[in-house]
């Protein structure tokens, strides 16, 4: 399909491939989770608490092919990723907030199961962060040392230790096995050494270098005392604009499951439009928020955020993700959530407000362009073609041609179709902090920034007046 001018905005995108050569360990902590849990009346050692843990921990471990174990209890887990995958180009922001987002949808998905006479009173948020170990053997202390803190003190039963879930592969089928109780001794790990083995294969690794993400070894060769607080993330500079941008995870088959109409399914933009309101209203830098689709920008404003940037990503996939379970009802009234959904998200950085403007021209370009697209495919679906002779009457034609056809064999005026499902959703904070939602704006040109120009400048003034 068509590019448009201001596609150069993607270069703004950084490339957050962790060193090849480490074991990964994504680990997700739930935020405020004390209080949570005491507020739907679940104590410490509740037992299903841990088992509602250990259920999202089965289904990840086996989900994910190149997640090898996991331990979990009741208020963090931790995942860990063989040393050889080259799943997501092993992208840190993408790991990181897949397995965030997974984890909470299946968690506020699974609630009532475990929970059945207390409904979700709060939304539960977790959030994330990517450790990186050269060597198996930390990677098994820090699970170790997880443990240990966590029954410090205490005489905990085996129950109570928290719940270990790996792989164990049974000749040539691979089960995922859970345990509760001791994962510290030296016996354990001799009993279970396969699950920390190094791949004999170099099938993933050559992947991997032809895939061009294969780097510098840098941890390996630090002192690997060193190197058991290995987060990579770092700060933002105050001086950018950020963007963070969140995508459905197969949304495509996520959509066709779930019977949304085609191209727009209403429910399904106005579930998404209420999840980014949440954010908005829990994240109060941020300024503005544009969304497409399956996907949602979120623009905070410059000099705004201190947190590492797995922080943001994963607390904004976190909340996003919890609503769009909890509210899923309220949009389908008569349609059960047949699967967890998941989005990733990635953060970006834009150095001036131009780049931020033609930032979100790119996003509504692309709108445009696709919703055009999708509008005619489905009615020459409709019309009997099947897809791949769809796709090929559309195959190099112009928006302006596809207008046209819409017009002379379909009798549809473009023009005339909602100007959501044309133009996108922006939600905006006023002035006065209030959220207004706009349908039909055009953020491409220059009027909409005259008319709004607070949006961009009240922050550089700002800026200027601490400088
Ligand atoms: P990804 O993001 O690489 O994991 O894969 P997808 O499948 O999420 O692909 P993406 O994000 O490029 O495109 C979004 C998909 O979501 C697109 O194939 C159609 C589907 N989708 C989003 N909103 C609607 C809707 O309102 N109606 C229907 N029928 N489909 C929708
Ligand atoms: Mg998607
Ligand atoms: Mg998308």
């Amino acid at each position: 399909m068509a590019q448009s001018k201001y596609e150069y905005v993607k270069g703004f995108e950084s490339d957050d491939a962790l060193p090849s050569g480490n074991w990964i360990v994504v680990r997700i902590q739930g935020r405020d989770f004390k209080e949570l849990l005491k507020g739907h009346g679940v104590e410490r050692d509740d037992s299903r608490a841990l088992a509602l843990v250990e259920d999202c921990l089965k289904t990840l471990v086996w989900n994910f092919f190149d997640i090898v174990c996991a331990y979990g209890v009741i208020y963090e887990s931790s995942f860990v990723f063989h040393e050889s995958t080259s799943f997501f180009r092993r992208r840190e922001s993408k790991l990181v907030s897949v397995l965030v987002s997974s984890f909470t949808s299946l968690y506020v998905r699974s609630w009532p199961s475990f929970f059945p006479e207390t409904n979700l009173l709060s939304t539960p948020v977790f959030s994330g962060a990517a450790y990186c170990y050269p060597k198996n053997s930390l990677v098994r202390s820090y699970l170790s040392s997880l443990q240990e803190n966590w029954i410090s003190g205490l005489q905990a039963s085996n129950d109570q230790m928290g719940a270990f879930v790996f792989k164990r592969k049974v000749g040539e089928q691979v089960d995922v096995c859970s345990m509760r109780g001791e994962i510290t001794s030296d016996a354990f790990w001799m009993e279970h050494s396969f699950i920390l083995e190094k791949k004999k294969s170099k099938r993933s690794i050559i992947k991997a270098r032809q895939r061009g993400v294969e780097q510098s070894p840098t941890m390996v060769e630090r002192d690997p005392m060193k190197v058991d607080l290995g987060v990579t993330t770092g700060q933002f500079l105050q001086a950018n604009w950020i963007v963070v941008r969140i995508d459905g995870r197969g949304f495509k088959k996520f959509a066709d499951l779930h019977g949304f109409q085609k191209p727009n399914d209403e429910r399904a933009l106005q579930l998404m439009d209420e999840c980014a309101k949440a954010i908005l209203e829990e994240n109060t830098d941020i300024v503005c928020a544009y969304g497409i689709s399956d996907e949602y920008s979120f623009l905070i404003r410059r000099g705004a955020h201190q947190q590492a940037s797995n922080e943001l990503i994963s607390a904004t996939v976190s909340l996003f993700t919890s609503k769009y379970v909890m509210l899923w009802p309220k949009f389908f009234h008569d349609r059960e959530l047949e699967c967890a959904p998941a989005f990733d998200a990635r953060a970006v950085c834009y150095p001036t407000e131009t780049t931020v403007r033609d930032y979100l021209a790119w996003r509504q370009v692309d709108c445009h362009i696709n919703n055009v697209n999708n509008t005619c495919f489905w009615k020459l679906r409709e019309q009997g073609l099947n897809p791949s002779n769809a796709h090929k009457t559309l195959m190099g034609t112009r928006s302006s041609e596809k207008k046209e056809l819409l017009s002379n064999d379909f009798r549809i005026d473009y023009n005339a179709l909602p100007a959501k499902y044309r133009k996108g959703s922006l939600l905006v904070r006023k002035p006065d902090q209030t959220i207004f939602h706009y349908h039909d704006f055009d953020v491409i040109g220059d009027d909409f920034w005259k008319e709004h120009s607070y949006i961009l400048q009240k922050w550089v003034a700002m800026i200027s007046a601490h400088a």
